[in-house]
């Protein structure tokens, strides 16, 4: 093992990976030199391994290694999967670092041969999915998070780079990841596929879905939208698993499916996910005062974030107003500044329509397709867990169906609160 002057991939283990670090010029200085370096595996993830190393002498001492595997870890072997993912998740790491340096673990090093990252170990964070399971409430979570999606999406769009800037980026973040994603959030679930795994209990409510001309119809302009709308560099698998938090700072993490695609993309996978927890809380909270507070609160980060979200891009762009699609010089001579107000009112109205549609379509896949979420899945038996998942269907179906109607986040909590489960526990 040559730590970092290695030239041939090879995955890993946790003794390879301790001499990786001792030998790697980037980040030896970071342990003591007569640090005793441990090392665990820990990713539970569906894609990568991520070892923890630590000084035993020192636990101040720390980092943690995500390297790529030519395969899909959570499928095996039988489903290849490009490297390529470690040099997208650096790169939308770095790019995510220089502009929200505090919403971003620090990343030390990168390695391109043996598609891995070095980085911040957030061992003071927990996975905001599994404080949410707990019904633990993150006061700042909301303002964190619209932040980051304001100023992450804003400073990579046409509103503030040059087109030939904006363009030249695109490229670097064609990703071959979108196709997991086109697959499994867009396609399969609305169909017979090996790859969808569902409760059976759930069959007449998939039934009466996938016979939904309107429905298939509107995913599919999602879809194309996916495809097709280069708005700005998107973290592309935003869920609140990718988060990791405390009662004062949150990290956006995993960012291996970065792409340039529409902006409601990430802001629907937050929506929904926060959705998907309120819709897990329906049997995962038996006491109804618990349950309805819990709710609430759930609701008001859907709400905050949105607006902090809205307010920042706005201002960002009323300061910030550098790119070629920002405003229109023409202006000038018939309406200059309501006009300018006009334009950017449209567009965020027009991104929260599309922020709904797609939070739809990703609760739906939570849990018609391949990969689950653990609010969900954990609730045993099937029965109790079918009440949860329909919710979370119906809720999903109606925000696409609805998304045109949408004005404010008002309406989008308003169709959550007004969702039915179909089945019920007998
Ligand atoms: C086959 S990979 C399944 C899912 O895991 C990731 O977190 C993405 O959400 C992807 O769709
Ligand atoms: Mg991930």
């Amino acid at each position: 093992m040559k730590g970092c002057t290695m030239q041939d991939y090879a995955a890993l283990d946790a003794a390879a990976a301790v001499e990786y670090i001792k030998n790697c010029p980037a980040v030896k200085s970071m342990f003591s030199k007569d640090a005793e370096i441990t090392c665990r595996e820990v990713g539970d993830g569906n894609l990568n391994l991520v070892f923890i190393l630590e000084n035993a002498k020192d636990s101040g001492q720390t980092v943690v290694i995500k390297q790529a595997l030519p395969y899909l870890r959570c499928a095996g072997e039988s489903w290849p999967l490009t490297l390529d993912r470690a040099r997208m998740e650096n790169q939308a790491l770095v790019t995510e670092g220089s502009l929200c340096p505090e919403y971003v673990p620090k990343v030390y090093h990168y390695d391109p041969d043996m598609h891995l990252i070095v980085m911040e170990n957030l061992n003071r964070h927990i996975i905001m999915r599994k404080g949410l399971i707990k019904r633990v409430k993150y006061p700042n979570f909301p303002d964190h998070i619209g932040k980051f999606m304001a100023v992450t999406l804003f400073k990579t769009s046409d509103l503030y780079l040059s087109a030939g800037r904006k363009k030249a980026e695109v490229v670097k973040y064609i990703n071959d990841l979108c196709r997991i994603t086109e697959d499994l959030v867009f396609t399969n679930p609305y169909k017979d596929s090996p790859d969808n795994r569902y409760n059976s209990l759930l069959q007449p409510q998939v039934d009466r879905l996938r016979a939904n001309t309107d429905l298939k119809i509107q995913i599919a302009e999602l879809k194309q939208g996916f495809l097709s709308n280069t708005q700005a560099l998107v973290h592309g698998d935003l869920h609140t698993g990718s988060v990791m938090i405390n009662q004062t700072e949150t990290k956006v993490i995993d960012p291996e499916f970065a792409f340039y695609g529409p902006m409601g993309f990430d802001i629907g996978a937050m929506i929904a996910n926060l959705a998907l927890s309120y819709a897990s809380h329906e049997v995962r909270t038996e006491s109804a005062a618990e349950r309805e507070d819990y709710r609430k609160y759930l609701l008001d980060t859907i709400s905050r974030m949105w607006n902090v979200f809205a307010d920042e891009f706005d201002r960002l762009w009323k300061n910030e107003n550098n790119g070629d699609a920002a405003a229109c010089d023409y202006w000038e001579h018939n309406g200059g500044e309501p006009a300018f107000k006009q334009y950017r009112s449209r567009y965020i109205r027009q991104v929260l329509q599309d922020s709904t549609g797609y939070a739809g379509c990703k609760m739906m896949r939570r849990i018609l397709g391949l990969a689950h979420v653990e609010d969900i899945d954990g609730i045993e038996p099937p029965e109790r867990r079918a009440v949860a998942e329909s919710l979370a269907l119906e809720t999903g179906q109606r925000f696409v169906l609805n998304r045109r109607n949408v004005d404010t986040i008002q309406d989008v909590i308003d169709i959550i609160k007004s969702s039915k489960p179909c089945f019920r526990a007998s």
